[in-house]
């Protein structure tokens, strides 16, 4: 796919000798923001009387947000946070859109809702489920041992979609709204970065972390 990602730039690192935070923000200049959708409510009439935002690509002036930044060429994996990250289903979206997780990490999915959901999660490594959970269902919990990005979706309500990046170890980030994004404690070296997003493909760059400076990178 030919990414519409232009631009990583790395604007900043800081920190203490071994390691360092990698900041900068990920642009797609030719990148349009996706219109809103359905009324939702016209759907199903438990979910909200408003037009479904669609964050599929989430854009403006150039800075694109929900894409994942992260360190290709990693160092050893560590061990996954004892912390879960959780996926909600509110308001007929998910919330957030896009979510990553470490290898063996837990990632509770609920559904807060008064109606029902299914999470669809389709994966090209054999990780994949379908699970339908009708209002006031327990969480679920998945843990997931292959790194991937998988795409989850309800077919119920067909506006809702969502991304989860699964990663050998937490040296990755999310673009916010204004295409920002940190990567904290960065060993010093020599890595690879990849930026992913859903429907802008991929791009990489290679990044030197050092305990001082600026890099700026152009993809
Ligand atoms: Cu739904």
């Amino acid at each position: 796919m030919k990414a519409l990602i232009s631009s990583l730039v790395i604007v900043g690192l800081s920190g203490l000798s071994l390691a360092a935070d990698v900041t900068g923000t990920v642009t797609a200049a030719k990148a349009k923001a996706m219109p809103a959708g359905t009324q939702m409510s016209k759907a199903d009439p438990n979910c909200p009387a408003a037009k479904a935002s669609n964050q599929t690509v989430e854009v403006k002036g150039g800075k694109l947000g929900n894409a994942f930044v992260y360190i290709k060429s990693q160092p050893a994996a560590g061990a996954a946070p004892v912390t879960g990250v959780t996926l909600d289903q509110k308001g007929c979206v998910y919330a957030p859109h896009a979510v990553g997780v470490v290898v063996g990490q837990g990632l509770k999915i609920m559904n807060s809702d008064k109606t029902m959901h299914n999470v669809n999660a389709k994966s090209a490594k054999g990780q994949g489920f379908n699970a339908g959970m009708v209002s006031g269902s327990a969480p679920i919990e998945k843990k997931f041992t292959k790194p991937e990005f998988i795409r989850f979706k309800c077919d119920v309500h067909g506006w809702m979609n969502s991304v989860v990046g699964v990663f050998e170890n937490e040296l990755f980030a999310i673009s916010d709204k204004d295409g920002k994004f940190t990567i904290k404690g960065v060993p010093a070296g020599e890595y690879t970065v990849g930026v992913w997003h859903e429907k802008l493909g991929e791009k990489e760059q290679k990044v030197t972390v050092t305990d001082k400076g600026t890099v700026d990178i152009a993809l």
